[in-house]
């Protein structure tokens, strides 16, 4: 079980998959008010902004008006792309975290963040993970690399490659762009849940938009306090299904003894 005096979730409740129960009517009205504005805010940006799949997912949900039930979630998510939800503390520890992935269960932090922490906030809560992820699970192609990801993951911690595979999560899962006939779209949900980052990632002129190389991100270091320096662009959900789906046992091995490159470079 975690200990992480860090980490603000309650993790005596856990069972020891990690997961709790959402205990939806103890949220107050205060939180969901709170959900509410977060969503209100970025649902004036992400028609602009967020990927054609992601939009057409959110407008199915309908999930603005309160912190969402999850068991209402799952039951049109499960008829999707078979995926569900489940209710965790918080972070959760890289092996039961892939494990969830690989079989097809999405984790969602059961807290919301403090009304002063509107605008940033360090770890997930409900509205990064909800809002940020679980609307592209119910898109086919991508749910499918997610579940693949997940087993990647569990094969990384038996070759001590974690860190490689958390860059390709982070440059793609949490702040991917995807190229649109329109321009760069974000599907990247530590973009679509950003109040700032979300115009930053698509209209500013300062970030490096590279087109997507697995191994260039795999080698990529990347910065958590900040906005992104480089963004890696994909084609297509298939494209990153595609490239992905070799075994990066070789990879790791020769990328072992190459310095990283700098989140700038
Ligand atoms: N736990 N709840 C939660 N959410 C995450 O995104 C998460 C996690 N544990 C580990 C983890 N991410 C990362 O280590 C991997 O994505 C690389
Ligand atoms: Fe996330």
């Amino acid at each position: 079980m975690i200990t992480d005096p860090n980490l603000r979730g309650d993790y005596s409740r856990a069972a020891a998959d990690y997961t709790v129960s959402q205990d939806w009517s103890a949220y107050t009205p205060d939180e969901h008010a709170l959900f509410r504005r977060l969503y209100e805010r970025q649902a004036k940006l992400v028609a602009r902004y967020a990927c054609p799949e992601w939009i057409e997912a959110i407008g199915r949900l309908d999930a603005g008006r309160e912190i969402p039930k999850f068991g209402e979630i799952n039951k049109s998510l499960s008829k999707a792309t078979g995926w569900e939800i489940v209710a965790v503390p918080g972070l959760i520890p890289d092996g039961p975290f892939f494990k969830h992935l690989a079989e097809r269960r999405f984790p969602v932090t059961v807290w919301l963040r403090k009304p002063e922490e509107f605008d940033y906030i360090v770890e997930p809560d409900v509205f990064h993970d909800f809002f940020g992820h679980v609307p592209l699970l119910y898109d086919p192609v991508y749910a499918e690399h997610l579940s693949e990801y997940g087993k990647g993951g569990l094969k990384a911690m038996r070759l001590n490659a974690i860190k490689m595979l958390a860059r390709l999560y982070w440059y793609t899962i949490e702040f991917g762009l995807v190229q649109t006939p329109a321009g760069v779209r974000a599907y990247g949900a530590g973009l679509l849940s950003s109040g700032g980052e979300l115009a930053y990632c698509v209209d500013d002129p300062k970030p490096r938009r590279r087109p997507f190389e697995l191994e260039r991100i795999l080698r990529t270091e990347y910065r958590i306090d900040r906005y992104q320096d480089t963004y890696f662009v994909i084609e297509s959900f298939a494209q990153l299904m595609r490239d992905t789906a070799p075994d990066f046992s070789p990879v790791y091995a020769r990328l072992k003894f190459l310095q990283p490159f700098p989140p700038d470079a």
